[in-house]
């Protein structure tokens, strides 16, 4: 087995998606392994910061989606990616989580693919 190092470096960040109803409390489970109480600085998937304060303000699609990844400033090694499905309990949104599991689960793209699931 590659050493620890190697691995790091061959996948870049290890990323995970989180699943789960609103208020599960999936958010502070982030907090509590990362060791933190800050909020994560929210990404596109282009990895354009999106403002906190339009998040905050706002439920529309552009911050409820899948593909934004979600990062603690203490913890930049870890990407997770925070499930809309259940929040919304719409068709679309459970089918959009079973296309983005199947796409980034077997991914070439090393840096895109899902390592976990919670
Ligand atoms: N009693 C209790 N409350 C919790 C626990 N985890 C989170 N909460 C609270 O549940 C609410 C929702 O948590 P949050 O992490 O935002 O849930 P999310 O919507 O899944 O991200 C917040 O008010 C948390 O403080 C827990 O283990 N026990
Ligand atoms: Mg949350």
């Amino acid at each position: 087995m590659a050493p620890t190092g190697d691995l790091r470096k061959k996948f870049g960040r290890f990323r995970i998606l989180v699943v789960g109803r609103a208020n599960a409390g999936k958010t502070t489970l982030l907090q509590r392994v990362c060791n933190t109480t800050e909020n994560p600085e929210i990404f596109d998937r282009r990895g354009k910061k999106i403002d906190a304060t339009i998040v905050q303000s706002s439920r529309d699609r552009g911050y409820h989606d899948i593909k934004n990844e979600l990062v603690f400033g203490s913890n930049p090694d870890f990407v997770f990616h925070d499930s809309c499905g259940f929040e919304a309990g719409g068709e679309a949104e459970f089918k959009m989580m079973k296309e983005f599991v199947l796409k980034r689960a077997s991914t070439p793209k090393l840096k895109e693919r899902i390592h976990a699931i919670w």
